[in-house]
């Protein structure tokens, strides 16, 4: 226990620093799950481009779930919002901007083995065509699920169809 205190102590101190790869800035990173036991949540963040040649976030992988996606929300014609998965990752031209954002596109986690509470730090390490790995530590903010009035769209994130764990939200 002190030293998980220790630790997230440490992390803190850390956060206000963005992460650096290369050309590419990460920074505003936080992550939600609706609940603590939630079986899946979301990662959001800004990622910039400072450089001079096209890049592409291909993929994101953390310790903390099953499996980790680059989601996108689209809308179908009924309006009701879908997530599905960037399976060629998502562009980063030159000077360009990822804004991974409630209700947008996302990093997504499947099959949550940690509890995702505040004080969590998440190492998420998000890989690059060109600029390679960089390792962005997520804290989990469970007050910014108030963000986007409401936080319905992390109802759509269960993928296992078990509504029931979210009815009593
Ligand atoms: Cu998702």
């Amino acid at each position: 226990m002190t030293r998980n205190l220790l630790a997230a102590a440490l992390a803190v101190a850390c956060l206000a620093a963005p992460a650096f790869a290369g050309d590419i800035e990460v920074h505003d990173a936080y992550a939600v799950a609706s609940r603590p036991n939630a079986p899946t949540g979301g990662a959001y963040m800004v990622i910039e481009n400072h450089g001079t040649d096209d890049d592409r976030l291909l993929s994101a992988s953390a310790p903390v779930a099953q499996m980790v996606q680059l989601h996108a929300n689209i809308f179908d014609d009924d309006g009701v919002a879908h997530m599905v998965e960037h399976e060629n990752g998502i562009e980063l031209p030159a000077g360009g901007v990822i804004t991974l954002a409630r209700g947008g596109d996302h990093v997504m986690f499947m099959g949550i083995t940690e509890t995702f509470v505040d004080g969590l730090v998440i190492p998420l390490t998000l890989h690059f065509e060109h600029a390679g790995d960089l390792l962005v530590e997520v804290p989990v903010d469970l007050a910014r699920l108030a963000d986007t009035g409401g936080g319905h769209d992390m109802d759509d994130h269960d993928m296992h169809g078990s509504h029931d764990d979210q009815a009593h939200d």
